[in-house]
């Protein structure tokens, strides 16, 4: 995440970014897909007990959302300036060096969670934000008031204890970084804490309380896209980059690539294979890696290794109580 450093000063001052710029208008996007059922966050916990099957983060399962809201707030821009007359604007949802939660929680979307994202009474934190920075001089709406209150439960609940302090994130530690951003090796301490997470980690917004207000969004941009949901590591590890591409197209996905997805999966394939009791489930699982031992990617090939040294250990330790015996 260099680029964030790159861009120093100009992520805190609007107008060096686009020069003339008054004000901003803040947007959030509600992303909960329109068929999501009642108790989902329990439904989303479960797929964590259910380590051959792989978990996509739910932000991720649709269309990419940098598409979806930047187009809307293009439309909104248009809209204004049909009543009010042409002006100075530009459009960003995670675009460019924009400091978007700050400027979110000081206009009033929401407060700055524990997990550090902005979070809403109303909404929830299931949402995405977007700018338009605008050179209007525009009456400044109010920041609201904040209720974490003395929970800790996203601090808590965060598989490799990430949120360091309230509000300060190591993204280091945090899986959404590990298995999205990070472009090299998975830290081996990290990797079984990752469980079978293969792209972005929703636990500290599962566990928040305020969640039960997130809200659906009635567009079909956001329904869960065939494969991304429910299917089994193995399935996923097996797509051909053809495949990885064929599925992930318009989505945010697809910028990982499919070698880091494969980094991603045989992680969590290692981990499958730890917890799994059945030694013909074992089998099946190590069949998968085995059949990308010789992938071209070095990246590859070394989470593939690992992930059959997590194989190898479960044999060893599966024989113990029969050699006691
Ligand atoms: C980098 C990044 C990440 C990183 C780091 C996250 C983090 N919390 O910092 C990683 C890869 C880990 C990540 C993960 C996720 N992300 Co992210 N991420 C971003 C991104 C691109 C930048 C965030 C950032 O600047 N972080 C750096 C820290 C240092 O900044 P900061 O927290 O705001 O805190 C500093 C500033 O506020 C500053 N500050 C405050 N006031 C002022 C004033 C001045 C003058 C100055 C100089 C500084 C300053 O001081 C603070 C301390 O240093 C934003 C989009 C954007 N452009 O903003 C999305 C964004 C925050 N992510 C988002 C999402 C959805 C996620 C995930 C939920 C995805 C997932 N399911 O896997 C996870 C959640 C993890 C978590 N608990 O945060 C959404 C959050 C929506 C929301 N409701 O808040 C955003 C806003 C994208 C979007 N457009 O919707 N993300
Ligand atoms: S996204 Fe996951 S790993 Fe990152 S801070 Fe939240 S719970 Fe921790
Ligand atoms: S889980 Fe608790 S501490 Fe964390 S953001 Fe939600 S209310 Fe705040």
């Amino acid at each position: 995440m260099a680029y964030m450093q790159a861009h120093g000063v100009k992520r805190a001052r609007p107008a060096e970014l686009v020069p003339g710029t008054v004000s901003v208008i803040t947007a959030r996007m509600d992303y909960l897909p329109r068929t999501t059922a009642e108790g989902w966050q329990a439904l989303e916990f479960s797929r964590l007990e259910r380590p051959g099957e792989a978990i996509v983060s739910l932000y991720a399962r649709g269309r990419d959302y940098h598409k979806v809201l930047r187009a809307r707030l293009q439309k909104l821009q248009e809209r204004i300036a049909q009543e009010i007359g042409p002006f100075g604007h530009r459009v960003f949802t995670d675009s460019a060096p924009v400091l978007e939660a700050e400027l979110a929680a000081r206009s009033g979307q929401g407060w700055r969670g524990k997990h550090t994202l902005v979070l809403h009474r109303e909404a929830g934190s299931m949402f995405f934000l977007g700018e338009i920075y605008v050179d209007l001089a525009l009456p400044h709406s109010e920041p609201v008031t904040e209720h974490c209150g003395s929970c800790s439960a996203c601090i808590d609940v965060c598989p490799t204890q990430a949120i360091v302090a309230p509000g300060r994130l190591d993204a280091r530690r945090c899986i959404s970084y590990l298995t999205i951003e990070h472009a090299g090796p998975i830290p081996e301490e990290l990797r079984p804490l990752i469980g079978n997470r293969i792209y972005g980690c929703d636990d500290c917004q599962l566990i928040c309380p305020w969640n039960k207000f997130a809200q659906r969004n009635a567009l079909p941009d956001f329904d869960e896209r065939a494969g991304l949901v429910g299917s089994q590591l193995v399935t996923l590890f097996g797509w051909s980059e053809e495949q990885f591409l064929r599925h992930t197209e318009g989505s945010p996905i697809r910028r990982i690539g499919h070698a880091r997805w494969l980094r991603n999966i045989a992680v969590a394939l290692g981990n499958a294979l730890r917890g799994q009791p059945d030694p013909a489930q074992r089998d099946g699982l190590g069949a998968a890696l085995r059949a990308r031992a010789e992938h071209p990617d070095p990246l590859v090939r070394e989470h593939v290794e690992w992930a059959l040294a997590q194989h190898a250990q479960r044999e060893r330790e599966a024989d113990q109580p029969q050699q006691r015996r």
